[in-house]
């Protein structure tokens, strides 16, 4: 990953201004290396000096997953080293959680989950942190979690929305099954609106249609993006591709 460049993009805190390219290639080098330390620390930093989470979680964390993604294709890294970038990764997600901004509770409530075996989590995790951050009292389930349980647990709850996400194309059609279970259960034509989202939405843009969900965004950012719009219902949105 480039350290810094003509496209670099610079973000100005309370009193400093970030080269966030430049953060996410330390940050890179420190996951690889295993320094748990070195990477809270790095980003908590960056943090406290005043740069917004979600610059953090796309341009650091979401770039490097990306790059690590990139190195393990083209073995230059080990399973065992992604294994590793990763666990790192959710750990500093985590340990940003208590420098959170949150905005003012907006009422709205959202389920979270990866159905079927998917195990890419972190993607789903950024969405749901985000909406938090939006003031959204968000029920994040992570991995390979039941169709039935997401469903009980979303109309439980009252969910206004169930997020779904996979990354394996062969993990669409538990999409597909988990929507039509939502749509059927308890009440037919009520209960919350389905958000998706994940790679193979992102490569075939009518796939959201397919699986019969309600939104489809293809980044935390665009999802976020969403909120205002998907707080009022407005049909001008249903299905709108951000
Ligand atoms: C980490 C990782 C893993 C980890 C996941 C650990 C975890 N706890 O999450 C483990 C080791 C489990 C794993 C396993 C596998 N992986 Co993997 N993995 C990755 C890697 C490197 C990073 C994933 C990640 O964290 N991305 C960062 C997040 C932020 O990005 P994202 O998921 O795209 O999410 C964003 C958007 O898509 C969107 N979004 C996502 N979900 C949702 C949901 C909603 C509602 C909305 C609105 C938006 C949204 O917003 C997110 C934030 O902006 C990717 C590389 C990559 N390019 O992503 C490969 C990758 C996804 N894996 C891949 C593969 C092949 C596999 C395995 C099949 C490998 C194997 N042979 O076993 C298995 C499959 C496991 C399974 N059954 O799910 C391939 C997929 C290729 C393809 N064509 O589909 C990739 C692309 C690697 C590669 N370059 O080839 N993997």
């Amino acid at each position: 990953m480039k350290k810094s460049g003509p496209d670099d993009r610079t973000f100005s805190g309370n009193s400093t201004t970030v080269s966030l390219a430049s953060v996410a290639g330390e940050y890179l080098e420190t996951i690889l290396a295993g320094d748990r330390r070195h990477a809270v620390d790095l980003v908590t930093e960056v943090a406290d000096s005043g740069i917004p989470i979600k610059q953090i979680y796309t341009d650091v964390f979401q770039q490097c997953q990306f790059e690590l993604g990139r190195l393990w294709e083209e073995n230059r890294i080990t399973v065992a080293k992604e294994h590793l970038a990763t666990a790192i990764t959710q750990l500093a997600m985590s340990q940003l959680y208590n420098r959170f901004d949150f905005a003012d509770r907006v009422g709205k409530k959202m389920v979270a989950a990866c159905v079927g075996g998917e195990l890419h989590e972190i993607g789903l995790r950024m969405v749901a942190d985000f909406f938090e951050l939006d003031g959204w009292n968000t029920h994040y389930l992570g991995a390979n979690t039941p169709i039935r349980e997401v469903v009980e647990m979303a109309f439980d709850i009252g969910a206004d929305i169930v997020a779904l996400s996979t990354s394996m194309t062969f993990n669409v059609e538990k999409v597909r099954d988990a929507v039509e279970a939502i749509r059927t259960y308890r009440q037919p034509g009520g209960g919350p609106k389905i958000l998706v989202g994940g790679r193979p939405f992102n490569v075939e843009p009518t796939l959201w249609q397919y699986v019969g969900a309600d939104y489809f965004a293809a980044s935390a950012t665009g999802a976020a993006e969403s909120v205002g719009k998907l707080s009022h219902h407005s049909a001008s949105v249903e299905g709108e591709r951000r």
